[in-house]
């Protein structure tokens, strides 16, 4: 019978519960999952959220989060899965999403009665039900109050890695503060979603990691604690009622009693900081080196890369301190105009192939005879531009209303990838590497342009699940970290993991040009933000 220990990572996302089970040899031995809406339909999400009528209040009840627990390992249970080769497990959740917490719920995560599920026991400890989650946007009123209180978007986002945004858990809790204020001062406790759910394995409040407490706006980036001016300007006494934070390969605790009871986890299973999804995504990732990128193509597009000197930007981007390494930082940068703009473009130019979309581009050369094209088919995130549109110049700078089909092809892949590299650099990112994922990483045709303009290897993981197996890498950090008792470099933990796919290799002169671009391709954007 194998006896290898096992690391386990969970992953708490808008829409499901996932475990996932590796071994130390990096194979992975178990795969779980709980969908909210369709397992739990009792509490009636529409993708795991409930929104308000005019959409800008979205949130997710946590009792909701427990029901899947108890659920995903009920599940686990009854598929014989070997809870007591565990060794240690961490988590992933959604970034920014907070959990308000009654007085003295303390003891009752302590007193766990291991016959009973947690829903059960656990349903009344929280003071606020519907937890906001990051898909919320109907706090700008407390974001502008923040930034105007700190002196400023840059300064918000040279304290915090990020300016205010919505969805960053301080403009949640302000909300709170000020339109339920009797909610707010029945609060003991606020956390994150992923310290909430490491929270239940301890039977104790569990430390936030510094990488999901990035999210916030309340930390200070450089020093990895809480930002005082930043927790007074948001509510009254919230650094009494935030956890502390810690490293985010810190041992939390050992798991309670109530896990090993009811499912045989073994009485020493160390549990790792939780953090969040897109920290565990860069572990999965194996984002381990300055200058390591990543680039996921999927329904929108997201740059990750590892930086050793952060530099927050008033506009784009955020920089989170790195979930791997405890003096890096991660910036993310996000694109709403991803897949969706690029089939757009091959709906209308290429007969809805890609077969044909990249036929278009073997027709047309780097730099796409001066074609340049802005493809903002919904409102943009990365710049920030709230109305739809296509901007177009022709070789002579003149505005155009429409490219031959082959350059519109080329014109979408150019731009996205140059606005990549643009608006990376402002955060500080110098590529050396980049992995390409997400469901476009399959196209060659994409992958060469992002080796051309960003001049270096582009490999390719196919990894879907990226955050759980980032959750499961970081178990086995913590774990190594803890029993060899100082730090590991996650590098070499992650030494044997198998190697990411072969690379594209850019051409130097293809590169050359594009440099020689990107200056123009900035006038140009900044044209189209001001028009
Ligand atoms: P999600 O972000 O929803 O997880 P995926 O990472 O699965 O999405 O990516 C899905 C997208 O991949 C689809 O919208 C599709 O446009 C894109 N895609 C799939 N195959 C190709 C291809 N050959 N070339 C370019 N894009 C592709
Ligand atoms: C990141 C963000 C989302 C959530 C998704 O800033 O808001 O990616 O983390 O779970």
């Amino acid at each position: 019978m194998d006896t290898q220990p096992l690391f386990l990572g969970l992953d708490l996302s808008t829409q499901s519960l996932k475990a996932i089970a590796i071994t130390s040899g990096f194979q992975t031995a178990a795969e779980f999952s709980v969908n909210f809406d369709s397992d739990l339909p009792a509490f009636r999400t529409h993708g795991g959220v409930h929104r308000s009528a005019d959409g800008l209040t979205v949130t997710s009840p946590p009792v909701m989060w427990l029901a899947a627990m108890d659920l995903l390992l009920d599940r686990m249970k009854q598929a014989g899965f070997p809870f007591h080769r565990v060794v240690a497990l961490s988590g992933s959740g959604q970034q920014h999403g907070s959990v308000f917490l009654k007085p003295g719920r303390q003891e009752r995560l302590a007193r766990l009665d291991a016959t009973r599920p947690l829903a059960d026991q656990l349903k009344d400890i929280f003071s606020v039900s519907h937890s906001p989650v990051w898909m919320d946007s109907s706090t700008t009123a407390q974001c502008r109050a923040l930034e105007q209180a700190l002196g400023g978007p840059q300064a918000v986002a040279d304290l915090t890695g990020s300016r205010a945004f919505e969805r960053f858990t301080a403009n949640q809790i302000a909300k709170i503060h000020q339109t339920r204020p009797a909610d707010y001062n029945n609060s003991e406790r606020i956390t994150l979603v992923s310290a909430f759910a490491a929270s239940l394995f301890i039977g104790d409040y569990a430390p936030i990691d510094v990488s999901d407490g990035s999210g916030m706006n309340l930390m200070d980036l450089r020093n990895r604690c809480w930002a005082t001016p930043a927790l007074q300007a948001t509510a009254p006494g919230l650094g009494d009622k935030l956890s502390p934070l810690c490293a985010s390969h810190a041992v939390v605790g050992t798991i309670h009693r109530y896990f090993s009871t009811r499912y045989g986890f073994p009485a020493d299973c160390l549990v790792i900081a939780f953090s969040g999804d897109n920290p565990c995504s860069f572990a999965g990732l194996r984002l381990q080196n300055p200058g390591d990128v990543a680039i996921s193509l999927g329904t929108s597009d997201t740059l990750f890369g590892a930086l050793t000197q952060p530099a927050p930007s008033a506009t784009e981007g955020h920089v989170f301190a790195s979930p791997i390494d405890p003096n890096g930082y991660m910036a993310m940068i996000v694109y709403k105009n991803g897949s969706l703009t690029r089939e757009d473009v091959r709906d209308r130019c290429a007969r809805g192939s890609w077969q044909e979309f990249n036929a278009a581009l073997e027709r047309t050369v780097p730099g796409n005879g001066g074609h340049i094209g802005f493809f903002f088919k919904d409102p943009e995130i990365t710049p920030p531009v709230l109305t739809p549109g296509i901007h177009r110049f022709g070789p002579d700078a003149k505005r155009m209303t429409a490219f031959p089909a082959d350059h519109e092809v080329r014109a979408v892949v150019e731009g996205q990838m140059l606005s990549m590299r643009l608006h990376s650099s402002h955060v500080g990112i110098r590529p050396c590497s980049v992995l390409a994922t997400g469901g476009a990483s399959v196209n060659q045709g994409i992958l060469k342009i992002m080796a051309d303009v960003f001049g270096c290897a582009v490999h390719t993981a196919n990894q879907p699940n990226s955050a759980a197996f980032g959750a499961a890498y970081r178990a086995l950090h913590g774990w190594t970290c803890s029993t060899r008792k100082r730090f590991i470099p996650f590098a070499e933990v992650m030494r044997d993991a198998p190697p990411f796919a072969a690379a594209i290799t850019p051409d130097p002169e293809n590169h050359a040009l594009y440099s020689r671009m990107l200056p123009l391709y900035e006038e140009r954007e900044k044209s189209v933000l001001d028009s």
